[in-house]
């Protein structure tokens, strides 16, 4: 197994600035040396270069578009060509518009190549506002809209095809903020859900059967991990804690059943803040569930 790390040290489109030191602080917890003492051939591409953050209010229903495009092209590119070596790219962000510039080159790739795409969007927020109903004009609040072919031109246009995807393929797990307008349009659009209410109700084991249902062979299966989906008490380093988030245990439930699919081909680590973070424990965290995301068990398995 090959993966690539990708850094993206940007906050161009998150409400706090601080996640542009995503990348360094997965690096300081050790992502890189835990993937190779499970056996994973690692290239750490270092960082991507884009435009510095310059702190702007929207304009028109968007803060920084440009800034966001920038690095979103550069992104797809980098991920892009990670796909076609035949390595799997981890992107370390960076705050989540950056899913706009990764799952864009994914797409690409599995209709290149003949696959199945299913995106696994862990979250506390559903990510699919609009310049119209978004309360911020935050494009990290954006990027699922996007990718569905609603947003500004130059985002929904960033790829081979428009839309990049189907709403259909992704599954959003986690999730317990939905902006007013929001709701009204992931309902509309029949967006797969799992919210918090709905894990609580079935458990986390059925949410993940139901999630990855289908998921076979031919399938390129993208995890989407915003830090933010987990619970700020054992996660508060990020900008937009939503309480009643998932346990350490569900969510390494969450990442296990992905690894046992043998599937998952792409990767995102965004929303990563260190400035609200303590001692590092978040970055900690996350690269201790993304080892069980490449296989790391208590047990051996069947
Ligand atoms: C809020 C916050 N829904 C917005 N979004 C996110 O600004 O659109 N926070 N994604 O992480
Ligand atoms: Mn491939
Ligand atoms: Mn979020
Ligand atoms: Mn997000």
């Amino acid at each position: 197994k090959a993966v690539s790390l990708i850094g993206v040290p940007t906050d161009i489109g998150a409400g706090h600035r601080g996640a542009s030191m995503g990348p360094e602080a997965l690096r300081v917890a050790g992502l890189g040396e835990a993937l190779k003492a499970r056996g994973v051939d690692v290239l750490d591409r270092g960082n991507l270069a884009g435009p510095y953050n310059p702190w702007l209010p929207p304009t028109e229903g968007y803060r920084h578009l440009n800034e966001v495009v920038a690095w979103n092209v550069a992104l797809r590119d980098a991920v892009a060509a990670e796909l076609e070596g035949g390595r799997l790219p981890i992107v370390l962000g960076g705050d989540h518009c950056l899913a706009i510039g990764s799952i864009t080159a994914v797409a690409a790739h599995t209709r290149k190549t003949g696959r199945k795409l299913r995106i696994i969007w862990l979250d506390a927020h559903a990510d699919f506002n609009t310049s119209a109903i978004t309360p911020t004009g935050n494009v990290h609040g954006m990027p699922v809209s996007c990718l569905c072919g609603i947003g500004p031109a130059p985002l929904v246009e960033i790829g081979d095809r428009k839309p990049v995807i189907d709403p259909s393929v992704v599954r959003q797990i986690g999730i317990r903020s939905v902006d007013e307008g929001e709701r009204r349009l992931v309902h509309d659009v029949g967006l797969d859900i799992y919210d918090m209410r709905y894990i609580d109700e079935v458990g986390m084991r059925r949410v993940m059967e139901e999630a990855l249902e289908g998921v076979d062979a031919d399938t390129h299966l993208h995890v989407s991990f915003d830090v933010d989906f987990l619970d700020p008490s054992i996660a508060p380093g990020v900008g937009t804690t939503v309480k009643g988030g998932p346990t350490y245990r569900e969510a390494q439930l969450v990442m296990e059943m992905i690894a046992d699919t043998g599937r998952m081909a792409s990767l995102d680590i965004v929303e990563l803040n260190p400035a609200f973070d303590k001692r590092n424990q978040t970055a900690r965290l996350a690269v201790d569930l993304v080892e069980s995301l490449f296989g790391k068990s208590t047990l051996m398995r069947a």
